[in-house]
């Protein structure tokens, strides 16, 4: 056990009920040519989160912590696709549709792959969510539940979309989630703001923020 520097108050870390959730670093999000990009943003904004999250992956590993990847994305065939997502945004190029690096948020395309640089090690879960929350139509609750899991240590894209999802889930689910913030990042500066204050507010309403140099210091006298 280990105190993390956090806020709303410090973060009781044990690092054998703690698993490392990434949330959706894929190069739909994340890489120019993606999903992302195609709806008009700018992905270096989501890049400044690779680099800290691969240094927490490192230490998770080290510490032979639980790490659990996810990833947004649909069948081939779009029957998992629901038809309220599908027309949303009135988009020219929508999930499913063809781009630069595959089809738009599919299984299997180019797209839907988790960048290099923070590929899943063998053997590390891949959980595949066709919605926003990780816990939705999956079964991540089971893997973590199986395994003990009580406390996630969150990181990935974008900070209000599909982390605070997730986090909101987990909240629900019983699990006390950690978000470190500069390991989670938005196309919208002001929604990242927004979303961590959300999550730490009225006394950790739904968890803990922190940062990489926090949690990995307590991960040392851990
Ligand atoms: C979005 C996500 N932004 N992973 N997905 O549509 O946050």
């Amino acid at each position: 056990m280990a105190s993390v520097d956090a806020q709303p108050y410090e973060f009781e870390l044990a690092p054998r009920t703690c698993a490392l959730t990434v949330i959706d670093m894929q190069r739909d999000f994340v890489d120019p040519g993606g999903f992302g990009e195609a709806l008009g943003n700018d992905v270096s904004l989501l890049r400044r989160a690779v680099a800290p999250t691969r240094k927490v992956l490192d230490a998770a590993r080290a510490r032979d912590l639980l790490v659990v990847h996810t990833r947004e994305g649909h069948r081939a065939d779009l029957s998992d696709l629901p038809r309220a997502k599908k027309l949303r945004g009135r988009l020219k190029t929508g999930i499913g549709d063809p781009g630069p690096l595959g089809r738009s948020l599919l299984r299997g395309e180019r797209g839907h792959h988790i960048i290099d640089e923070l590929k899943p090690a063998p053997g590390e879960p891949v959980v595949d969510k066709p919605g926003k929350g990780a816990f939705h139509a999956t079964d991540l609750d089971s893997l973590l539940r199986n395994r003990g899991v009580e406390q996630l240590v969150v990181c990935g894209v974008t900070t209000e979309v599909c982390v605070s999802t997730t986090v909101r889930e987990a909240n629900d689910r019983g699990y006390d989630c950690l978000v470190l913030e500069d390991c989670v990042a938005s196309y919208f500066p002001e929604f990242q703001v927004a979303a961590l204050a959300m999550i730490r507010a009225q006394g950790g309403i739904f968890g803990w923020v922190s940062d990489l140099s926090r949690f990995l210091r307590a991960l040392a006298k851990s």
